[in-house]
């Protein structure tokens, strides 16, 4: 169903009691619920602020043109808190599936931040243990312009010192806990037992996430996102966080699947394409 500031996508499966869904709020076309067997995989803080002006503490906010810091913007962007298009209502496939397109575009407030005309398309597929990401950028100006790009998920774990991510072996990541120091991945599994904040580099296409929500594992593959950021506040930043409750650094783990560690250069009229695809395992 489609109401003025969210769309909640489902997709009937033929059990009874085996919902899968989505729900998008249109501002910074966040994705705030995916429910496999009527299972929530995605962590949404308790304190999240829904208002549109900040960033949903939590789902899947979606960081564009600028990943992190920058002079001219908020941190990490302008998308993750500006109003999309439903460009293209949910609608069932011939293949079973559930598709909904989103689209942004330039407008007055982001050439306020950012003088670049751009187009972004947002096309998210629901399967029944899976849930696509296709973005595309496109530049339809006479100039060059270059950005970078997230997915910020948020995914749901009983507890966060159990989680284990798999596809960081070897990767060189840069260490945001440590002034920006540069390191590389030596575990074959990378777990998280204190406050997070890693860009790992050209990292694996695929990651495996274990211990997340109910047991299962998560599988994440990754095209032309070739960075994952790992993240977790802990107790003290979590303090500090006014829309992110003090006990609830254990029930998340943020792994973010982006081009951030170097900017992509978009020439005009030419598109950037990259996918993510979630799937319970
Ligand atoms: O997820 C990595 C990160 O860049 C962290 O440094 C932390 O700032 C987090 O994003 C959340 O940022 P936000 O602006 O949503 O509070």
């Amino acid at each position: 169903g489609v109401d003025h500031d969210r769309v909640k996508i489902k997709l009937q499966s033929s059990h009874m009691f085996r919902g899968y869904e989505f729900t998008v709020i249109i501002t910074g076309a966040t994705i705030v619920s995916w429910r496999v067997n009527n299972q929530e995989q995605l962590f949404v803080s308790k304190q999240a602020i829904f208002d549109g002006k900040k960033a949903i503490r939590g789902g899947v906010p979606f960081v564009f043109p600028q990943f992190g810091s920058w002079a001219i913007g908020p941190q990490h962007g302008f998308a993750r808190i500006t109003q999309w298009a439903l460009e293209k209502p949910p609608e069932r496939l011939p293949s079973g599936d559930v598709e909904a397109i989103f689209s942004l575009q330039d407008s007055d407030f982001t050439r306020g931040i950012w003088n670049h005309a751009f187009r972004l398309s947002y096309r998210l597929i629901l399967r029944e243990k899976e849930l696509h990401f296709n973005v595309g950028v496109y530049n339809p100006g006479a100039e060059a312009f270059s950005f970078t790009i997230l997915l910020h998920t948020y995914f749901k774990a009983p507890d966060v010192r159990r989680c284990q991510i798999t596809g960081l072996t070897g990767s060189t990541f840069i260490d945001k806990t440590q002034e920006g120091a540069v390191f590389r991945e030596s575990r074959d599994v990378a777990t998280i037992s204190e406050y997070t904040d890693r860009i790992y580099c050209n990292t694996a296409g695929e990651h495996v996430i274990c211990n997340v929500v109910s047991g299962r594992k998560m599988r994440m593959q990754k095209y032309n996102l070739p960075d994952t950021v790992v993240w977790n506040p802990w107790a003290e930043k979590a303090k500090g966080m006014s829309d992110f409750g003090d006990d609830e650094f254990p029930n998340m783990i943020c792994v973010e699947a982006g081009h951030v560690a170097s900017p992509v250069l978009l020439p005009p009229g030419t598109v950037f394409e990259a996918s993510q695809i979630l799937q319970v395992i």
